[in-house]
């Protein structure tokens, strides 16, 4: 027997510029399987840990390419996070890659982290007036964005945006940030529309970003570098190990792109929740400090050590619990690779696919009744042992998932580490939550001011 799900049109009401909210929030009203209809489109959501455990099921589901991620192909093309799963640059760059994301590729990136944390932090200092115990305030989601590019930047590819010495976001972040809200607007479309001035700003973008790509690429290949410890000197001069084929000059620039885009959007969001639920938090930011202040006293500048990252358990639970509240890449598509149905009696035809949720997913009730709540200790190691693997998906899931994992650890857990050893992080705005979205997540407005710790916090 087959039935249907609840089909929710919300041609009336229209796409709100919080898209994936208005998602979750149809999702807490229709359950975890709906489909919504926006001026005869259908697409399905799904939010519940058995329908994701179906759809991680690499058998019979695969990466889908939706509407969105076609938008972003606009500026990325078929670099890996935008390529369809049958296009052969994906497995191509994929071996060709996959060496720079080894668990020892990430001692060769921890001296760039450490030193743009070390900008980040110069940077937030600098907010203090002389004998002034408190700082102006900082941006948050803006600064993490310095840091998270500057570090990508110099990590892959050798080029330093030097984002703290500007006092606007860098014109690739401007850029960069229209391209993404613009690939995301374009989804709220009506029909019979006039779009010609967006579509414009967005080639505009397009170009732009492009030209940024090709200064990096040209930097490297007039320093006449044959290296192949990052990134860019993979690509560049490492063939494929199968094929001795190297990537080609267009694949290389949508790899680039991706990169920049993909390796610093969602680690800044993730750090700027982090540090949101860790001002709200007293008792987990207390257990956080305790952890840093074991390992590095009261040193004023501590050094932490590739080793040193990997023992902050406590500081790595707490951006795990951002990450199941925010997962700054909300959603991703699973497409049927033949006619299936799931949950039971839901029928996909083959290349049909279902959007998950992560959000939900991750206010499954297998998560407990306070969902809402921030608590680390949901990632404490015997209770991750308990749960099923498919209840958390903030990196996707199967294949396609994210190669940058551990890259965004590491760096996220060596800051936030840093800094909640170094500052009592002050409230000074009573900041309320507010999401924007930009196909990624952040927190939008928030502001906090710094104090030095003392002995007594
Ligand atoms: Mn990342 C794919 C989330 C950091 C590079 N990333 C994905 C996917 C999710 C994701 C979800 C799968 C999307 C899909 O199925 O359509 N990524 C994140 C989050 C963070 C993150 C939440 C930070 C926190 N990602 C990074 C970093 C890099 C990176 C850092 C690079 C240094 N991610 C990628 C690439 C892909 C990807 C590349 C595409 C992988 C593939 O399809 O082969």
């Amino acid at each position: 027997m087959s039935e249907s799900p609840t089909v929710v049109d919300v041609t009336a009401t229209g796409l709100t510029s919080t898209p994936v909210q208005q998602a979750v929030e149809l999702a807490r009203r229709h359950g975890p399987l709906y489909v919504r209809r926006y001026h005869g489109r259908d697409v399905a959501f799904a939010s519940s840990l058995g329908l994701v455990e179906e759809l991680s099921d690499e058998t019979r589901f695969a990466k889908g390419v939706g509407p969105a991620l076609q938008n972003v192909r606009g500026i990325a093309g078929d670099g890996l996070f935008t390529a369809y799963d049958d296009e052969p640059n994906w497995a191509k760059a994929h071996d060709i890659l996959l060496p720079a994301f080894a668990m020892n590729s990430m001692r060769t990136y921890h001296p760039h982290m450490l030193r743009v944390a070390r900008r980040l932090i110069a940077s937030w200092d600098g907010r203090f007036t002389p004998g002034a115990a408190e700082s102006a305030p900082v941006g948050v989601s803006e600064d993490m964005t310095r840091m998270t590019l500057d570090t990508i930047g110099l990590s892959g590819f050798g080029y330093d945006f030097e984002s703290f010495g500007r006092t606007d976001p860098h014109p690739f972040v401007e850029a960069l940030v229209r391209a993404l809200g613009h690939s995301q607007a374009k989804l709220a479309r009506v029909p019979g529309g006039d779009y010609a001035a967006e579509d414009g700003q967005f080639a505009a973008d397009a170009l732009f970003l492009a030209r940024i790509v090709d200064e990096v690429i040209d930097a490297r290949k007039a320093a006449g570098d044959t290296s192949t410890d990052d990134l860019l000197g993979l690509m560049l001069n490492s063939p494929h190990p199968g094929s001795g084929e190297a990537l080609d000059e267009a694949n290389i620039r949508n790899q680039v792109i991706t990169f920049l885009i993909a390796g610093h959007e969602t680690t800044s969001g993730t750090l700027a929740f982090a540090l949101y639920y860790l001002l709200k938090n007293p008792a987990a930011l207390h257990r956080a400090q305790s952890e840093v202040d074991t390992l590095w006293g009261d040193t004023p500048d501590p050094e932490p050590s590739y080793e040193d990252v990997g023992r902050l358990r406590y500081v790595r639970q707490v951006l795990n619990e951002a990450l199941r509240l925010w997962p700054t890449a909300p959603a991703f598509q699973r497409r049927a690779r033949f006619d299936t149905t799931i949950g039971g009696h839901y029928p996909l035809g083959a290349g049909e696919s279902v959007v998950v949720l992560t959000p939900m997913l991750h206010r499954d009730p297998v998560w407990g009744d306070n969902v809402e709540e921030f608590d680390p200790e949901r990632f404490a190691p015997e209770a991750e042992a308990a749960r099923s693997p498919h209840a958390y998906k903030p990196f996707g899931t199967g294949e396609r998932a994210c190669i940058g994992r551990q890259f965004a650890l590491h760096e996220a857990t060596m800051l936030l580490g840093m800094l909640v050893h170094r500052y009592r992080f002050i409230d000074h705005a009573g900041y309320d939550l507010s999401v924007k979205e930009t196909l990624t997540l952040k927190p939008d407005g928030f502001t906090m001011t710094l104090a030095a710790r003392t002995p007594e916090d």
